[in-house]
């Protein structure tokens, strides 16, 4: 899917009316979800985008944590805005994720769980506290190794992963998506059998209706060391999925609103409703991030990085404002959204 909008105006008035219709379709189309300032301001510039990102044009981090320190994480839980991972838990989780869970040392994060929360440790958005990052569309990669030895010792397994931030916020059970970026997937008390198991859940009436995509389990070369660092990643654009590993595409989910998903889904019906999986890019608060495992089963992350279209620019044009607090814009303007 490709769409490429460019307006051009001259006259002031359209341009106020177009910093209106801008500011929408930056949020709804591009849909880049509470980004602070603050955040990208954080991002080093000198940090190309990642290969399967920047071939796509996804080329503009816009959230990156080397985990250098715990100063990104919001370890007292206030749940404010500031930090690029908090530790409540959904609406429906109880209490937070403990601090024995989570360390850094050496610009490594040390990750596992609190137990019984579904592999959910830290997020880039507080459900609780209705603050932090989502995103809707976009390359996500993160730097991981883990034993895959300790798979029977865990409830839960190391993972990558985004849930619709509106689910998470309200519990609301209609209809929403998850997304997991990467699984060590083992079902629990299991060996870990080394494949990367990439998903999309369409989730439908409290559960009762679900889709996941059949490719979402793809055998790794029996020579992976999982204990050496690999990159875990996954892009996401409109009606198309693709799971990276050390960044070479295993597999991927084409989806539309009006057609059958290829390949065709596993779920509650069979074959395939057309629209299942479209979902995924109707969130309009986006996706939330998690990382996370079982508490005995730790995940090491070098780094988190969050590429996608560089459209900032757009975004300080339309926040220059006269003292009169109107946007100053002097000059011709256009706008171009690519994707
Ligand atoms: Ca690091």
């Amino acid at each position: 899917m490709h769409q490429e909008i460019t307006i051009k105006t001259k006259s002031t008035n359209q341009i106020v009316v177009l910093i209106k219709i801008m500011a929408v379709m930056v949020t709804g189309v591009a849909g880049e979800q509470s980004l602070s300032a603050a955040t990208m301001e954080d991002n080093p510039q000198n940090i190309a985008a990642p290969a399967p990102a920047a071939k796509v044009g996804y080329n503009k981090l816009v959230f990156y944590d080397d985990f250098d320190s715990l100063s990104t994480i919001d370890v007292n839980g206030t749940e404010k805005p500031g930090f690029k991972w908090y530790v409540d838990r959904p609406v429906w989780g109880n209490g937070i994720t403990e601090p024995s869970a989570y360390s850094i040392s050496n610009s490594v994060l040390t990750v596992s769980s609190t137990g019984n929360s579904a592999g959910w440790a830290i997020s880039s958005f507080s459900p609780k506290g209705n603050v932090g990052h989502s995103f809707n569309y976009g390359y996500f990669e993160a730097r991981i190794h883990f034993n895959p030895t300790l798979g029977s010792t865990s409830k839960d397994w190391p993972a990558w992963w985004s849930l619709s931030t509106h689910h998470s916020k309200l519990n609301n059970m209609d209809h929403w998506a998850e997304l997991d970026f990467f699984e060590a997937y083992t079902g629990g008390h299991a060996d870990y059998t080394g494949a990367f198991v990439g998903s999309i859940h369409d989730w439908a009436d409290g559960s009762k209706t679900h889709f996941q995509n059949s490719n979402n389990w793809m055998p790794l070369s029996k020579t992976t060391d999982f204990n050496e660092w690999h990159t875990y990643g996954c892009l996401w654009r409109p009606g198309e999925v693709t799971w990276c590993f050390d960044e070479v595409p295993l597999m991927t989910q084409t989806y539309s609103a009006m057609a059958v998903p290829v390949p065709p889904a596993n779920g509650t019906t069979t074959p395939t409703p057309a629209g299942a999986f479209s979902i995924l890019d109707k969130e309009s608060e986006g996706m939330l991030l998690i990382l996370g495992s079982g508490p005995e089963w730790p995940m090491y992350v070098d780094w988190v990085r969050m590429a996608k279209i560089n459209y900032q620019r757009y975004l300080l044009r339309s926040s220059i404002m006269d003292n009169l607090n109107r946007p100053r814009f002097l000059s011709t303007t256009y706008l171009r959204i690519k994707y």
